[in-house]
């Protein structure tokens, strides 16, 4: 569609003034007056005025800063992701408007040609990343946008027709998607999180398989059938018609279409045609979620036509990301690793998989999602040796990791720095200590990845305490 035959979209509100708002209000002030009529952006009831909202207003905005409730009337409202759809905010907003869309829905059909669309509980954003990385090393134009960091409708501005965007999304993203229709879709797992957005699990999962609602004929939906919720999505999508690359890092599955572990190797098998890429001791990424990762992103690059070659230097070359079991140094023989990406359950219980059983000292603790913890505790047990608990959540972790007596050793710290402190009281030469706290961090930092940079700050002073190299 070239921008003269594109639809006109009228009168326009924006929901949030986070990344996601501050893009989509950029991006529709950028087609007034030809394709739309007004702006309008509620900032939520926590916004105040501010440079951004004067900056948006001087570009002929109109901003609502401090309430919930949205006025006027609307062709179309962009949702920013962290406003739940059950929210008396976003409520308000369907009151006012023909229609209620998330940020990527918007972007997809302001440019809706290559498009691949990532989403799972855990993994997205090594997946992403990786699946951008072998898409690179075969020559092939990918840019990685999402929940990964960039606004799609930020990234349209430079986008060329020969570019694929590789698309982190969350659920939160998917659940306000309608007509959405990506090439190829991942689903890399669906365990319990965000159930104070959707409520249910029932309302995650139908969400992350929103990503699939539109595929048909060629596209590729690529399912992991490691765990019941996406085993039943992926029977569900096959029974559709649609084409299904059947994910396991358990077992080989039989179907002509599908990506595996063999004797270590990771296989995958494309319309009947087997690709050896490389073992899973050859990768820089750890552990077994990651094997499966690796695979996910691979049968991205093959189908959109990198070749055996080019997909197995790149899974050679791809290094770890910031936050994701991330290598943060070693002083006097111990490994520090900071995964403070880990915000759920899930997540700890797949880091902890990458290290020797018995050599690990874990951190745990921020802030008390009230998940449940009895899994998280066995796997704890099962693994470390330690475990320190900080921060809001801590007390609850440490009493749930003492309901079962073990060898465990359960030590409690307020905050992270102490944590971190009696952690390296703990730990012995060979062994590891792990940040991976299983919470979101908001008890105590802005976000994951500023804890994660506290986490390796420390980790930086304690080496030039030690003198030695980190
Ligand atoms: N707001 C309200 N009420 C709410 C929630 C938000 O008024 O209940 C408003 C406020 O104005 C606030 C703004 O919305 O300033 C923030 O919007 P947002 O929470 O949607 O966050 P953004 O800054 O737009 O960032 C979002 C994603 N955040 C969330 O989904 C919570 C970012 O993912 C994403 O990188 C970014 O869009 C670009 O696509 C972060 C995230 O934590 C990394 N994601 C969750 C996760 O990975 O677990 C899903």
């Amino acid at each position: 569609m070239t921008e003269t035959t594109m639809p006109r979209l009228g009168d326009v509100a924006v929901l949030g003034l986070g990344r996601t708002g501050e893009s989509v209000a950029d991006y529709l002030l950028g087609l007034m007056p030809e394709r739309v009529s007004s702006v309008s952006v509620f900032g939520g009831g926590a916004s105040t005025p501010g440079d951004k909202t004067r900056e948006l207003e001087g570009r002929g905005a109109r901003v609502v800063c401090g309430t919930d409730v949205v006025d006027g009337r609307y062709d179309l409202v962009v949702a920013s992701p962290g406003i739940p759809d059950s929210s008396d905010f976003f409520v308000s907003a369907r009151e006012h408007a023909a229609e209620v869309i998330g940020e990527p829905e918007l972007a997809w059909r302001e440019s809706p040609q290559r498009w691949v669309a990532i989403t799972g509980t855990n993994g997205k954003t090594t997946t992403t990343s990786l699946a951008t990385h072998l898409l690179g090393a075969a020559g092939i134009r990918a840019e990685s946008v999402g929940n990964i960091g960039t606004p799609p409708t930020e990234a349209l501005a430079t986008r060329d027709a020969e570019t694929w965007f590789v698309a982190e999304l969350s659920s939160f993203q998917l659940a306000t998607t309608r007509l959405f229709h990506p090439r190829v879709a991942v689903l890399l797992n669906v365990t319990p999180d965000h159930l104070e957005w959707h409520h249910t699990m029932e309302a995650y999962a139908a969400a992350k398989e929103k990503a699939f609602a539109n595929m048909c004929g060629d596209d590729l939906a690529v399912v992991s059938v490691d765990d019941e919720w996406c085993r039943a999505a992926a029977e569900r999508l096959e029974a559709r018609g649609l084409r299904v690359c059947r994910l396991s890092v358990h077992d080989e599955p039989s179907a002509g279409t599908a990506a595996f572990l063999r004797d270590g190797m990771l296989v995958v098998r494309l319309a009947g045609v087997e690709h050896e890429l490389a073992r899973v001791t050859d990768l820089k990424i750890f552990g077994l979620h990651n094997a499966e990762n690796a695979l996910a992103a691979a049968v991205v690059a093959l189908e959109l036509g990198a070749s055996e070659g080019d997909v197995r230097e790149g899974l050679a070359s791809f290094s770890p990301i910031e936050h994701r079991i991330e290598p943060a140094g070693e002083v006097g023989g111990v490994r520090f690793v900071n995964d403070s990406k880990a915000t759920n359950t899930d997540s700890v219980e797949k880091a902890l998989t990458a290290f020797d059983a018995g050599s690990i000292v874990v951190m745990l603790g921020g802030h008390d999602k009230g998940t449940d913890l009895a899994s998280l505790a066995r796997a704890v047990r099962e693994r470390c040796r330690v475990a320190v608990c900080f921060g809001a959540a801590g007390e609850r972790i440490a009493r749930a990791l003492e309901e079962v007596p073990s060898e465990l050793v359960v030590v409690r710290a307020p905050h992270l720095r102490e944590a971190f402190d009696a952690a390296v009281g703990c730990a012995r030469p060979g062994e590891t200590v792990l940040l991976s706290p299983s919470c979101s961090s908001f008890d105590e930092f802005a976000n994951m990845a500023e804890r994660g940079r506290f986490f390796k700050g420390l980790v930086r002073d304690l080496s030039e305490r030690a003198g030695d190299a980190s």
